[in-house]
């Protein structure tokens, strides 16, 4: 005889999952992971911040925002890994004996399914915002300002130099005037090299025979270090220089001070 309620059912794979997610080590694993999530995003939301560079233009703050969110996004990933890392050590197997066997965690459909998807869709948002900024940022490197302060930048082994046409003034100083849009028209004499004013968040080709735009506006006074982001030769840590966004009035006495003429 047989009776139909003693047929042993397979748990579904909802049930499986939630039985999963009672067993005390895994929820230990996922406590971990908050943990290490919660402290991830505190540093991209705060200490972040304040470990970058001044912001100095409107690139530059879209670059601090870029990486916060880029830290938020991926804190999740480095939250889940560090807590598998550190469950690792915790439980490690003491002693000459072969460790037991532990409790599988393969063979779950549904957790490497919400796994993968929250992982996927973590690298969909970031590639997705990514795009969105990068388009933004060439289409405010091409845009038509009317004001616009033009510097031409050469890049030549080892040392930058800055020519300003409308004001007639040359140097090896980026100084610039704070809240007017400035349009770099940046190459090189002889090599490739990359044009980095750090805190305006400009990082641009300075190739030979080809001229590459970028355009920035400087928002806050300070020193700005101008590097070289692209190896160039023996002297390509040292090729560096630095320059200022001054006031107006500051700016055009320098413009003066040079032998040039106001614009
Ligand atoms: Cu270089």
């Amino acid at each position: 005889m047989s009776d139909h309620n003693d047929v042993h059912l397979e748990p579904t794979p909802g049930e499986r999952f939630s039985k999963f997610l009672k067993r005390g080590d895994i929820r230990e694993t996922l406590a971990w992971a908050a943990f290490y999530t919660a402290v991830f995003v505190v540093l991209g939301a705060y200490f972040y911040p304040k470990w970058m560079p001044t912001v100095m233009s409107t690139d530059m703050k879209a670059i601090e925002r870029l990486m916060v969110v880029f830290t938020f996004i991926s804190a999740p990933v480095c939250g889940f890994v560090m807590s598998i890392f550190t469950q690792t050590l915790r439980h490690r197997h003491k002693g000459d004996t072969p460790p037991p066997d532990g409790p599988m965690i393969r063979n779950n459909r549904l957790g490497v399914a919400v796994f993968s998807g929250v992982a996927s869709l973590l690298t969909l948002t970031a590639v997705i915002y990514g795009l969105i900024e990068l388009n933004s940022s060439a289409e405010a490197a091409t845009k038509d300002a009317p004001n616009a302060l033009v510097v031409e930048v050469t890049g030549n082994q080892w040392v930058w130099s800055f020519n300003y046409p409308s004001l007639g003034v040359e140097s090896n100083m980026l100084n610039l005037p704070i809240d007017r849009p400035v349009i770099f028209r940046i190459t090189s004499a002889d090599v490739n090299h990359s044009f980095w004013p750090v805190q305006l968040g400009v990082k641009a080709d300075a190739n030979h025979l080809a001229t590459t735009l970028a355009q920035t506006t400087p928002t806050k006074l300070g020193t700005i270090d101008v590097k070289c982001a692209e190896l160039c030769g023996l002297y390509h840590a040292y090729m560096e220089t630095s320059g200022e966004v001054m006031t107006v009035s500051d700016f055009n006495n320098w413009v003066t001070a040079q032998g040039g003429h106001s614009a």
